[in-house]
């Protein structure tokens, strides 16, 4: 088995309930007791995404959260900023597509190292070849659905997208955007790893029931229902 391979296997269960912990949605101050909730109530991953807020606070931020997801075994990631990463010595970083925004993914790699998780958005199979070209280490496939979380998400792509990315790629693969429990289970049958959820979980009034129902999604997934 190769890193590459070796580092994949690892990395899939844990993507599988994926928080996108978005400080759009919980106020900073807020979101570390929120992403503890979640996690003790099923979430396998974390990824920080905190545009509004100025370096030094994302920092601060990313250091208080990695620290809760480290207690707790599960990775954490910090959306866009390879900077903050580093710093707050996450686990890895998520980029957008590819030459679109962010930085490409083998410039995160190589500031990361062999060891760090490079997560990249794709909307197409070549999308998707890019990433792997760039050393990514999963890929994530949205929006999904219709999704308030991110301004400029696109319109929903469904099932097709994932499943034509599916085909595209044997890495690790979340979906994205507007997902909720209702609708977790039938990605997670259409061959989606894990799926990445913000507001289903941040907005919910009960955050530990909001995860354990995506939780239970999964599981019915796997006995062969959605
Ligand atoms: N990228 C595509 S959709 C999205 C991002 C960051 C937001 C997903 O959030 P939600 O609240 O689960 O729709
Ligand atoms: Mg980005």
């Amino acid at each position: 088995m190769s890193t590459i391979e070796w580092l994949a296997a690892r990395l899939r269960p844990a993507l599988r309930l994926y928080l996108l912990a978005d400080t759009g949605l919980v106020s900073p101050g807020r979101l570390p007791a929120a992403v503890a909730e979640a996690i003790r109530n099923g979430v396998t991953c974390v990824q920080l995404r905190a545009k509004g807020l100025i370096t030094l606070e994302q920092v601060r931020l990313a250091r208080v959260l990695h620290r809760v997801c480290c207690d707790a075994g599960v990775p954490f990631i910090v959306n866009d900023r390879v900077d903050v990463a580093l710093a707050a010595e996450a686990d890895g970083v998520h980029v957008g597509h590819v030459g679109e925004e962010d930085m490409e993914p083998q410039d995160a790699r190589r500031l990361l190292g062999a060891g760090g998780i490079v997560g990249v958005s794709v909307g197409s199979a070549a999308e998707v070849r890019a990433a792997e070209a760039g050393g990514a280490s999963y890929v994530s496939a949205g929006p999904m659905f219709a999704t308030s979380t991110k301004a400029n998400a696109g319109p929903p792509a469904g099932e097709e997208l994932l499943r034509a990315v599916r085909a595209a790629t044997t890495l690790p693969l979340v979906v994205i955007g507007g997902i909720t429990a209702g609708r977790a289970g039938a990605l997670y049958a259409a061959g989606a790893d894990g799926i990445c959820v913000g507001s289903a979980i941040l907005r919910a009034s009960d955050i530990a029931a909001a995860a354990r129902a995506l939780g239970a999604a999964y599981e019915r997934s796997r006995q062969g229902g959605k």
